[in-house]
C-alpha cells in the first residue's frame, strides 16, 4: 500500500490495455510508443520482459512490474 505500489499500478494498468492483468510483449511495445518511446526494438522488449519475468512465463505480472519499478524487493501474493 506504499506510494510506490499505487504508481507501479497506475503504469502497470495503462500498458495493460486489454486488463487481463498480464503485459505481453506486444502491450509492452505499444506503451513504449505511447510513451514516446519511437521504435523500440523486439529485442529491447524481450530484455524488458526477460529482466522482469520472474516466473518465467513470458509475461509480466503486476507483482514483476511493481518489483521492476519500484527499484525494491516487492513480493506480492
Ligand atoms: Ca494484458
Ligand atoms: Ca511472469
Amino acid at each position: 500500500m506504499s506510494n510506490a505500489d499505487d504508481a507501479a499500478k497506475a503504469e502497470f494498468d495503462r500498458f495493460d490495455t486489454d486488463g487481463d492483468g498480464l503485459l505481453t510483449a506486444d502491450e509492452i511495445r505499444r506503451a513504449n510508443e505511447a510513451l514516446g518511446v519511437q521504435g523500440a526494438s523486439e529485442a529491447e522488449v524481450e530484455a524488458f520482459i526477460q529482466s522482469a519475468d520472474r516466473d518465467g512465463d513470458g509475461r509480466i505480472a503486476l507483482a514483476e512490474f511493481a518489483a521492476l519499478v519500484g527499484g525494491g524487493r516487492h513480493e506480492k501474493a
